[in-house]
């Protein structure tokens, strides 16, 4: 293996100049925000970006066949290699530390353990998983839900997104689907990940452990009403889904409230979408998160009979499907409390979902969390200094190197 020059500087420079070449890409000028959906342009440039990343490490980048990639450091016979690592692509208009920032963390540890002379006894392997957002097919975590069998081929192969392009055409073939011969050779999984929130910010720490992913979930709901004229349909006469639309928005917000839970509408679909047609139908998918899986699963019951019974009084119709669930994740306690006492950090659950949580099912899992100042997450607003960033590396590298030496 070649010697590795490491970039000169400090830690926060290096990370700096790394952050810096990925910046641009996928960025919305006017929004500042990111578009950078799985397997489009922006998202495809991140993936060379990556493959040169590990060439330049001499680590050798493999793909589960699921659109995941993982570029490898130590022998590729062994079993219980280490695996960090996170996600490129982004929510529409996102923020440029959600996923990406696991990814440079964890190629700029490696290079930290190389440059301290550390000589792991188990390999250590960077993933980027596919279409953790699921900005573009819809569900979240696509990648690890595939390779850990959590989701088949048929269903995610019959995923379209909204120009009609199937997921197998996006990827340039089948999916794979499970891929147990190569989850049985990791031993461990740790995802460095911006903070969602502003504990890291109220606590006065720039690095945490995970504790947590609280149980949450996608519930797709169609209102069916009359498309009819907006201005000679008598209001008696109207069925009109979006009124039925909106009395669930906020009952939903209500319902949340009351339970100290999470939910929002943040997405909504009209049919035929014109100012002066009423519409035939609204469709809007609700986000619900909460700390317990019966908080959860009582909220979503709660909005789904009050806006049914409201249907009811509108003479519209309301059908609920829910389109993806995440049980609650609780991070393996040892591997947690192993590693808030070797970075003697504070320990946090988490509301957001991640490809951690779906390895977690499946192989110790950790993740740590770099303190974000906004506390704004899936928004231009993101954001996080090149210093925490730096104490991010600092952290995933003690942690790295525990965890293959240890
Ligand atoms: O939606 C989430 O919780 C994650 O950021 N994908
Ligand atoms: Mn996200
Ligand atoms: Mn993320
Ligand atoms: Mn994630």
């Amino acid at each position: 293996m070649s010697t590795h020059s490491v970039a000169e500087g400090s830690l926060p420079h290096r990370f700096r100049a790394l952050w810096d070449q990925l910046a641009p890409i996928g960025r919305d000028p006017d929004s500042g925000g990111y578009l950078r959906y799985a397997f489009t342009a922006p998202e495809l440039e991140l993936r060379d970006w990556f493959r040169a990343q590990a060439d330049q490490r001499d680590l050798p980048v493999t793909s589960d066949g699921n659109g995941n990639l993982f570029a490898r450091w130590g022998d590729p016979a062994a079993g219980d290699a280490v695996l960090t690592g996170s996600h490129f692509d982004s929510v529409p208009h996102g923020g440029a530390y959600d996923g990406p920032l696991g990814i440079v963390s964890a190629f700029l540890a490696v290079d930290e353990l190389r440059a301290a002379g550390v000589a792991p006894r188990r390999p250590l392997v960077v993933a980027a998983f596919a279409e953790e957002e699921g900005a573009r097919f819809g569900v979240p975590c696509l990648g690890s839900r595939l390779l850990t069998g959590a989701l088949s081929p048929d269903r995610a192969a019959g995923l379209r997104d909204a120009d009609g392009v199937g997921l197998a055409e996006a990827l340039g073939d089948r999916p794979a689907g499970a891929r147990p011969d190569l989850l049985g050779g990791f031993s461990s999984f740790v995802e460095l990940h911006v903070e969602q929130g502003r504990a890291l910010v109220d606590q006065d720490a720039p690095v945490a452990v995970a504790s947590a992913i609280w149980p949450h979930g996608r519930w797709r709901l169609d209102f069916h009403g009359e498309g009819n004229h907006a201005g000679t349909t008598r209001m008696a006469d109207r069925r009109d889904p979006m009124l039925t639309y909106a009395f669930a928005v906020l009952a939903a917000n209500k319902e949340a409230r009351l339970r100290g839970a999470h939910a929002t509408v943040g997405r909504v679909r009209v049919e035929p979408n014109a100012t002066n047609a009423i519409p035939s139908t609204v469709t809007g998918w609700l986000d619900a998160r909460a700390a317990d899986p019966e908080t959860l699963a009582t909220l979503v019951e709660a909005v789904r009979a009050k806006a049914t019974e409201r249907a009811g009084r509108d003479g519209t119709r309301l059908t609920c499907t829910e389109e993806s669930a995440t049980p609650l994740v609780a991070f393996d306690g040892g591997l947690g409390r192993r590693l808030a006492t070797l970075l003697d950090a504070p320990v946090l659950p988490t509301g957001a979902g991640h490809d951690a949580g779906v390895l977690a099912g499946h192989l110790p899992t950790a993740m740590l969390f770099v303190r974000n100042p906004t506390g704004v997450s899936h928004s231009p607003a993101e954001a996080a200094t090149d210093t925490d960033c730096a104490a991010g590396v600092t952290a995933l590298a003690r942690v790295l190197t525990e965890l293959t030496c240890g």
